[in-house]
């Protein structure tokens, strides 16, 4: 039987998170997206959780992934809105519509960083936020999301 969405997470990654890998390792490290969507997926793998990884560089859209994360009942979001964070009321605002379990991701350290990145608006509509731990954060946010959605890990 085809899995059904409530076993879907999303996990969106929004401006320039694209570039992961090929500029700045000194502060995002080497692994590029496509090691990150692979991270997410073995770790969703783990809870019997399938994880639907999208990228965009336009905020518009990353609204309409958070929309249709809602349409498809996922199950939780995990978000590193990139410099979107820091500005945008709009993804704020489309989180807190859905009412999705959310987590926030960010690879670097955002409170050793410009005192721009200290503030994140779509942080508050997370119950949680990691940042610093690399592309491993996703890793900590699948199974923070799992634990709080309730979903063990496979024997
Ligand atoms: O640390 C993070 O994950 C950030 O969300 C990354 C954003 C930044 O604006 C946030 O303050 C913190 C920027 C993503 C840019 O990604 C690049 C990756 C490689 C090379 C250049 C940019």
């Amino acid at each position: 039987m085809a899995k059904s969405a409530a076993e879907t997470i999303f996990v969106l990654n929004g401006p320039n998170l694209n570039l992961l890998g090929s500029r700045e390792p000194e502060t995002y490290g080497h692994a590029t997206l496509a090691d990150v969507e692979r991270l997410c997926a073995e770790t969703s793998a783990k809870f019997v959780l399938r994880a639907d990884c999208r990228q965009s560089n336009r905020e518009g859209e990353l609204i309409d992934f958070i929309h249709e994360a809602h349409a498809k009942k996922a199950a939780g979001i995990v978000i590193n809105a990139g410099g979107y964070s820091h500005t945008s009321i709009a993804l704020h605002d489309a989180l807190m519509a859905v009412k999705i379990p959310t987590v926030e991701v960010h690879i670097s350290n955002i409170y050793a960083r410009e005192s721009f990145r200290h503030h994140s608006f779509t942080a508050r509509a997370a119950f949680a936020t990691l940042c610093g731990f690399g592309i491993d954060g996703y890793r900590l946010a699948i199974n923070g999301l799992a634990a709080r959605i309730g979903v063990k890990a496979k024997a």
